[in-house]
C-alpha cells in the first residue's frame, strides 16, 4: 500500500496481456500492511518509511537488471488524460522501425490502454492497481518478467495518472518523463512540485488547444524551472504531430 495517501488497503494487483485469458497475479507476495485508521501520526510517518525504503530497494534490482540488458526504461507519469497513452501510441507507430519498444501500462481499472498499445504495435502488459494509486517498483519487476523486454529495448512504463504519489516511487527508470497539457492549468509544477523536480524532461501537449484555453506555456516553464532548474522542456502536439520530431530527437540521442 501507499504509505503516503493510505491506498491499496486489501487491495487485489493483477496483471494480463492483451488477448491472452485469464490474470496474473504476480506471485502473491505484494505487500501489505496492516491499515489502522488509529495509528499515531509517528506510525504513519514509519511506516512511510517502510514502504519507501522497501521500494527503493526493489527498484534497485530493477534498475541492475535493466542495466544488464541495457534496457532503458522511462517512466511516464501525469495527470489523468493528459496524454501519455496517445504519446506513446503515436511514439510507437512513427519510431519503431529505429527503435524497439516494450511497454508497461499501469491504471487502476481496465486494458483499455494496453488494447490501444498492442494495436499501435508493441508489447505490453497491463497492470490494473486496484485501488492503488501509482505503480511501485515491485509490480514493474513482475510485469517486467512477462514482458521479457529484447537486450537494447527502450521500455516504457505508463503510470498510474496521478500527480502526487508516482513521484516518491522510484521503479528503476533511468529517465522520468513528466506530461502536462494545456488544459490543467500552467500552475500545476508549484502546485505539486515533487512531480517535476524528480523529471529530467517536460513535455507539455496539446499545444493544438493553445487558442482555445488560458495556458500560459512560458509561465508553466518558469513555474516548473523554478522547482527544476535542469528540467527540459518538449511542446508537442500529439494530435497534430507539431513538435514531436523533437521528442524523436530527444528518444534516439539518448537511447543509447
Ligand atoms: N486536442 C488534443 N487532444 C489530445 C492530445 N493528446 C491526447 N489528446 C486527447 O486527450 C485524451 C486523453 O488522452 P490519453 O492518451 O488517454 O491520456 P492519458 O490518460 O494520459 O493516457 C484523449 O481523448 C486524447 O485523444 C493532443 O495533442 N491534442
Ligand atoms: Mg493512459
Amino acid at each position: 500500500m501507499c504509505g503516503t495517501c493510505g491506498c491499496g488497503e486489501d487491495n487485489h494487483v493483477t496483471y494480463s496481456i492483451p488477448g491472452e485469458t485469464g490474470h496474473h497475479h504476480g506471485g502473491g507476495h505484494h505487500h501489505h500492511e496492516h491499515h489502522d485508521h488509529k495509528k499515531s501520526v509517528s506510525k504513519e510517518i514509519q511506516l512511510e518509511i517502510d514502504v519507501l525504503s522497501q521500494n527503493n530497494l526493489k527498484a534497485e534490482r530493477n534498475r541492475g537488471y535493466f542495466e544488464a540488458l541495457n534496457i532503458w526504461a522511462l517512466n511516464l507519469v501525469s495527470s489523468p488524460g493528459s496524454g501519455k497513452t496517445s504519446l506513446l501510441e503515436k511514439t510507437i507507430k512513427e519510431m519503431k522501425k529505429d527503435l524497439d519498444f516494450y511497454i508497461v501500462e499501469g491504471d487502476q481499472q481496465t486494458s483499455n490502454d494496453a488494447d490501444r498499445i498492442k494495436a499501435a504495435g508493441a508489447p505490453v502488459v497491463q497492470v490494473n492497481t486496484g485501488n492503488g494509486c501509482h505503480l511501485d517498483a515491485e509490480m514493474v519487476s513482475i510485469a517486467t518478467k512477462q514482458l521479457k523486454p529484447a537486450n537494447g529495448s527502450v521500455l516504457f512504463i505508463e503510470n498510474v495518472g496521478n500527480l502526487v504519489c508516482p513521484s516518491m516511487f522510484d521503479l528503476g527508470e533511468r529517465n522520468r518523463v513528466v506530461i502536462i497539457s494545456t488544459t490543467e492549468g500552467e500552475d500545476k509544477p508549484i502546485k505539486y512540485p515533487t512531480m517535476f523536480q524528480t523529471a529530467q524532461v517536460c513535455i507539455i501537449n496539446k499545444t493544438d488547444l493553445l487558442p482555445y484555453v488560458d495556458f500560459d506555456v512560458e509561465k508553466a516553464k518558469e513555474y516548473a524551472s523554478r522547482v527544476n532548474k535542469d528540467l527540459k522542456f518538449i511542446e508537442v502536439s500529439v494530435k497534430t504531430g507539431e513538435g514531436m520530431d523533437v521528442w524523436y530527437n530527444w528518444l534516439k540521442e539518448n537511447c543509447k
